[in-house]
């Protein structure tokens, strides 16, 4: 396959309420999405989910345009015709780049996909035709406005709670949100919040029967991890760790980590993350679809791959008005705490090109 020109477009879409994390506070998302036309005139779109400033990871939207414009479209240009499979091997000399490489490698999957006419979900080895959806809710300014947005998430029916969490701001949300709701499936997620020297203090969210703890040490730290896991009863999950199979294979040889959250973008890709899920079903590990404030786009692609039968918890896969008042696609509406995985060619959305211009604060485009 070739491709003749790469679109780059910057869009900036507001949020529908703060999401407040260990590392700050996002109120609207800047998306870089990635258009891809073949020669044959296909169109494939991929979102990168990197986010403006490098907080959660060291990528960044500004940073990413740069690096596949200067580095990885030169170097898929010098191939000329190549399959999606391809791309990984391409661009493995550029170093990290996971979501830059990821959403390249998406936008050209999708296009070849177009072309076979085989959806992203069958093509990744998909079992289910819907998804059972979490949703992640951030640091709150109250335990009054905490439970004022959980009780609201849980009536529109999601079927996993996640909180964010910080020193200062864990066991006792915890345990309100479990004393009104003890049924419902509960997990942490700490961004790294936390130190080694933590433990004894997170041992203390054992008693509410929380499902993990999401990322508690920093990201390198996978013997501190291991560690942890010794005192903490709660499962401990690796987000931010977790950037290709070799580092998936590590952190559970080492037992940092006794489930996986997978995010295609972390990863550098789908196809990365089909390996990463492969080895978990392998090891038994339960592996779950996280989330990056995505649009309608990289959710469209998420769906595909929590679709695969070692997804067996609920993921950050929440419905589109969780996070916009419009999406750039049709929007994603959840049924019975379920949202229905995609399944036309490709990635099985395309964006509203009027409303993708309306928000649209640059656009480059790169030809072969
Ligand atoms: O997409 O619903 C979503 C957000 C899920 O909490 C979420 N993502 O560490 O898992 C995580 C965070 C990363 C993005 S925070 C701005
Ligand atoms: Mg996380």
């Amino acid at each position: 396959m070739k491709i003749a020109e790469y679109e780059f477009r910057i869009i900036h879409l507001p949020l529908v309420r703060p999401f407040r994390t260990s590392f700050g506070t996002q109120t609207s998302r800047e998306v870089l999405i990635v258009k891809v036309t073949t020669a044959e005139g296909v169109v494939g779109w991929a979102e990168c989910v990197a986010m403006s400033v490098p907080l959660y990871s060291p990528e960044y939207v500004a940073g990413c345009l740069e690096t596949m414009q200067k580095f990885l479209i030169p170097a898929l240009n010098k191939v000329g015709d190549f399959r999606a499979e391809d791309v990984a091997t391409i661009l493995k000399p550029y170093l990290g780049a996971q979501m830059a490489k990821a959403a390249l490698e998406t936008a050209i999957l999708d296009a070849q996909l177009r072309i076979e006419g085989i959806s992203l979900a069958k093509y990744l080895g998909a079992t289910k035709t819907k998804v059972e959806c979490g949703v992640s809710v951030g640091i709150a300014s109250s335990m009054g406005a905490l439970i004022e947005e959980v009780s609201s998430y849980i009536d529109s029916g999601y079927r996993r709670i996640k909180l964010k969490i910080e020193p200062g701001w864990d066991i006792e949300p915890v345990k309100e949100v479990r004393r009104l709701w003890p049924e419902m499936r509960l997990q942490v997620d700490a961004n790294q919040a936390y130190a080694r020297s933590d433990g004894a203090h997170l041992a203390k969210l054992d008693p509410y029967d929380l499902l993990l703890i999401e990322q508690p040490l920093d990201e390198h730290d996978i013997l501190g991890h291991a560690e942890l896991a010794k005192v903490v009863r709660t499962p401990i999950c690796l987000d931010e760790s977790i950037t290709s199979l070799r580092s998936a294979e590590d952190a559970l040889a080492l037992k940092a980590t006794t489930i996986i959250n997978v995010k295609p973008g972390r990863v550098g890709g789908y196809l990365e993350s089909v390996k990463i899920h492969d080895l978990c079903v392998r090891e038994s590990i339960p592996v779950w679809c996280g989330g990056m404030l995505e649009t309608g786009i990289g959710r469209a692609a998420n769906l595909a791959l929590a679709a695969l039968p070692g997804f067996t918890l609920p993921g950050d896969t929440s419905a589109s008005s969780r996070y916009f008042k419009q999406d750039i696609t049709t929007p994603f509406e959840m049924s019975d705490g379920y949202l229905e995985v995609p399944n036309t060619p490709g990635i099985g959305v395309t964006p509203d090109v009027d409303f993708l211009d309306s928000i649209t604060t640059s656009k480059e485009l790169a030809k072969s």
